[in-house]
C-alpha cells in the first residue's frame, strides 16, 4: 500500500526538477538570445546605456580581513564567528558584498596569502563548520561572499611544495619553478641565482634549497614559492579547489596577482629597462589570458559568479584583454593608478595635485568600452587608511568632513565601489615609531636591505613605514571605547596593537550620532543603490584643471524614463570657496550632503566651505 504512494512522490519530485529544469533552459536561453543580439548590433532592450545588467555591477563591497575584524574567543586573533557576530552591521551599511581576504589554514608568513590547504579554514579563524555558518548568515541576509584565490602561489609548508622540494623525480616538481643556480667563481658551493628577478619583499626571487639542491622561485616571500601554471595539472587542482567552494555557494573570487601566473619563457634576465617596473613583464606572460579563458570555461561560466582581479603589472589600456566580456575571462580587475597617485618608490610619498587623479578616472572611462566593467577604491589591506591617504586627519572635524567626501566620490564615480573595513568609521593610520611595533614581512625585509643594508637612515624608514606601511590598515577594528577597542576581550593581546584613538573612533560612538562617518557612509551607499544613474550612466568631468574643486555629472538616459541627472561637487581641502559651475550649468536639489544644513537647493554659484562634499540633481 505504501509504496505507490511513495513512487508518486518521487514522480512528482522527478517532474518539479524536470519543470525547474526547463524553466532555467528557457530563461538561460532567452539570455543567450538576447547576447546574440547584442553581437548582431541589432537593439537589445536589455541593455542599459548599452552595458548589461548584472548584480556585480550594481553591488558595494565591503572588503574583511578577518585577523582584524572581530575576535570572539579570546585569543587576539580575529575569526570567522567574529564576522558573523556582525554580519547585521554589515547588512545596515547596505553593503551587497562581502570580499573576505585569505581564511584558509596557512602558517601566516604573509597574513594568510600564503596557503597550506586551500581547502581548510585557518585554525586560528575556526571551523568548516564557522564557515557556513557565516555563509548562511551572509545570504539569510541578502549578500553575497566573493573570497579571496591566491593561486600565484602557495606556501612551502603545502603538500605540493613538500612533495615537489623532496626530490626531481617527485610527480609534484613541475607544480613549482626549480632551477639550477649560476655558477659562482668566488664560492663554487654558494651557486648564485639563476636571474636577476628581485622578489617583492626585498631581495632575490630565487630561493637555494638544501635538499632540493636547486633554487626556487618566489615573487613574494620565501615562504611564498611560485605555482608553474603551465603544468596542465597545476591548473587543474587549481581549478579543482575553486570549485570546491563554489559548490559551498561563494559568490566568487578576488584573485590575487592573478596577471602573474604565466611566466617569461625561459626565465631570462630582466633589461635594466624591465628591472625599473619588474612587474609590467611578469603580468604580461605569454599564456595569461590562454589560462584565464581556460578558468572561465572550465569552471566560472558555470556559476554566478562576480571575479576580480588584482591587475598589478597591467596599464588601463590592457585591462580590457582581461575584462571584456567578449574574452570570457574576469568581470573586472583592480588598478592602481588611483590609489598610488601620492606614492612615489616604495613607500616614498609623492606630491600630487588633484588635475592627476581626475585625469585618472576620465582614463578610466574613457579607454573602457561598454563591454568592460570597472573597480572604484582608495583603500584595501595593502594601502594606508583612507582618510590618512587622502583626506585630512588634522583636526577631528577635518577628518570627519574629509571622509564623507571621499566616500561620496566612491559612490559617485564610475565602476563598483569597494571599501575597507574601517573606511565607514574614518579611522585611521597607527602612530608606529619603532620598527617592532610592525608585524608585516613587507616591512621587516625592507628594514633589512634598506636599513640594516645602509641606504637608508632608520629614522626615515619608519617614517615612510609610517605613512604606506601595510599594518595600518590592519590594526584591529574599533568597535567599542572598551579596552582594546572592543575587537577582543580586555586581558587578551591583540595580534597587532589596536589604535589608541579608538576611544574616540569607533563604531558604537559613531551608531550614536546621526552626523557620523558610518551614518553618512551608509546614506552614500544608499544613494548609490537608488540611482542607477551612478552604476550605468556616463561619467563627465566638468572641470578637469580646478586644483580645488572636482565636479563631475552621471546621467542616464532610459526609454520610458526621465533623465537620471546627478552633479557632484568635491571641495578637496580646507580652503573655503566661492564655485562658479562651469558652462552657465545650474545645481538643482541637494541629494546628499556631509554638511548639516547645507541649503536644499544649489544655483550656479555655490559657497563650499573646507571638504564640502555635495550631490545635486541637475
Ligand atoms: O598584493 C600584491 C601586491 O601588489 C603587493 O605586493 C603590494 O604591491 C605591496 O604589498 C604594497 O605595499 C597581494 C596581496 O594583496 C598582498 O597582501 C600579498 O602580500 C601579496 O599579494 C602576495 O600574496
Ligand atoms: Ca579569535
Amino acid at each position: 500500500m505504501i509504496w505507490p504512494v511513495k513512487k508518486t512522490l518521487v514522480l512528482l519530485a522527478f517532474a518539479f526538477v524536470f519543470a525547474a529544469i526547463s524553466i532555467d533552459q528557457t530563461l538561460a536561453q532567452q539570455v543567450s538570445d538576447a547576447a546574440k543580439t547584442e553581437k548582431t548590433g541589432k537593439h537589445s532592450a536589455a541593455l542599459v546605456n548599452g552595458y548589461e545588467p548584472m548584480w556585480w555591477k550594481e553591488a558595494v563591497v565591503y572588503q574583511v580581513y578577518p585577523r582584524s575584524f572581530q575576535d570572539s574567543n579570546g585569543d587576539g586573533i580575529g575569526d570567522l564567528n567574529g564576522i558573523t557576530q556582525h554580519l547585521d552591521y554589515l547588512q545596515n551599511l547596505g553593503v551587497n558584498v562581502i570580499w573576505l581576504s585569505p581564511h584558509y589554514d596557512s602558517p601566516n608568513a604573509d597574513n594568510g596569502y600564503d596557503i597550506r590547504d586551500y581547502r581548510k579554514v585557518m585554525k586560528e579563524f575556526g571551523t568548516m563548520a564557522d564557515f557556513d555558518r557565516m555563509l548562511s548568515g551572509i545570504k539569510a541576509r541578502h549578500m553575497r561572499l566573493i573570497i579571496d584565490l591566491v593561486v600565484n602561489h602557495s606556501s612551502d609548508e603545502h603538500r605540493w611544495f613538500v612533495e615537489s622540494r623532496s626530490s626531481k623525480k617527485n610527480p609534484y616538481r613541475d607544480y613549482y619553478f626549480w632551477r639550477d643556480g649560476k655558477p659562482n667563481p668566488a664560492d663554487p658551493a654558494h651557486p648564485l641565482p639563476p636571474n636577476n628577478y628581485p622578489s617583492f619583499f626585498s631581495g632575490s626571487a630565487w630561493q637555494w634549497d638544501e635538499t632540493a639542491k636547486q633554487f626556487y622561485l618566489h615573487y613574494f616571500a620565501v615562504k611564498q614559492p611560485d605555482l608553474n601554471w603551465d603544468n596542465p595539472k597545476v591548473r587543474e587542482d587549481v581549478f579543482a579547489l575553486m570549485k570546491f567552494w563554489l559548490d559551498k555557494g561563494v559568490d566568487g573570487f578576488r584573485m590575487d596577482v592573478i596577471p602573474l601566473i604565466s611566466k617569461q619563457p625561459g626565465l631570462p634576465d630582466l633589461t635594466p629597462q624591465e628591472m625599473q617596473d619588474p612587474p609590467r613583464l611578469w603580468a604580461n606572460g605569454p599564456h595569461r589570458d590562454e589560462y584565464l579563458q581556460q578558468m572561465n570555461r572550465e569552471v566560472l561560466s558555470k556559476y554566478d559568479v562576480m571575479t576580480v582581479g588584482e591587475a598589478i603589472g597591467i596599464t588601463l589600456e590592457e585591462e580590457p584583454k582581461i575584462v571584456n566580456s567578449d574574452r570570457h575571462e574576469l568581470n573586472m580587475v583592480f588598478n592602481f593608478d588611483a590609489v598610488r597617485v601620492n606614492r612615489g618608490d616604495f613607500y616614498s610619498e609623492k606630491k600630487w595635485k588633484l588635475p592627476e587623479l581626475k585625469a585618472i578616472y576620465d582614463h578610466h572611462a574613457t579607454a573602457l568600452s561598454k563591454t568592460d566593467w570597472d573597480t572604484v577604491f582608495l583603500s584595501n589591506h595593502d594601502n594606508p587608511r583612507l582618510v590618512s591617504n587622502f583626506g585630512d586627519t588634522s583636526t577631528a572635524e577635518f577628518r570627519v568632513r574629509s571622509a564623507k567626501l571621499i566616500e561620496t566620490m566612491l559612490m559617485t564615480l564610475k565602476g563598483t565601489p569597494f571599501i575597507y573595513q574601517g573606511d565607514e568609521l574614518a579611522m585611521t593610520n597607527y602612530p608606529f615609531t619603532k620598527l617592532n611595533q610592525f608585524d608585516d614581512i613587507e616591512v621587516k625585509n625592507a628594514y633589512k636591505e634598506r636599513v640594516l643594508g645602509g641606504k637608508m637612515a632608520e629614522a626615515e624608514f619608519i617614517a615612510e613605514s609610517q605613512r604606506f606601511g601595510r599594518d595600518n590598515s590592519r590594526t584591529p577594528m574599533q568597535w567599542s571605547d572598551a579596552p582594546n577597542g572592543g575587537f577582543t576581550t580586555p586581558a587578551a593581546k591583540p595580534w597587532l596593537a589596536v589604535n589608541p584613538n579608538y576611544k574616540e573612533i569607533n563604531a558604537g560612538q559613531e551608531q550614536a550620532d546621526p552626523e557620523s562617518v558610518l551614518h553618512y557612509t551608509q546614506r552614500a551607499i544608499a544613494l548609490h543603490h537608488a540611482h542607477l544613474a551612478f552604476v550605468y550612466g556616463d561619467y563627465k568631468d566638468l572641470d578637469p584643471d580646478n586644483e580645488q574643486v572636482y565636479a563631475f555629472t552621471r546621467s542616464l538616459s532610459m526609454p520610458g524614463k526621465p533623465e537620471e541627472r546627478l552633479l557632484v561637487v568635491l571641495n578637496f581641502g580646507e580652503k573655503p570657496v566661492e564655485y562658479t559651475l562651469p558652462g552657465g550649468m545650474s545645481a538643482g536639489k541637494l541629494v546628499l550632503a556631509n554638511v548639516p544644513g547645507t541649503p536644499e537647493m544649489g544655483g550656479s554659484v555655490l559657497k563650499l566651505g573646507a571638504w564640502d562634499a555635495r550631490v545635486y540633481t541637475y
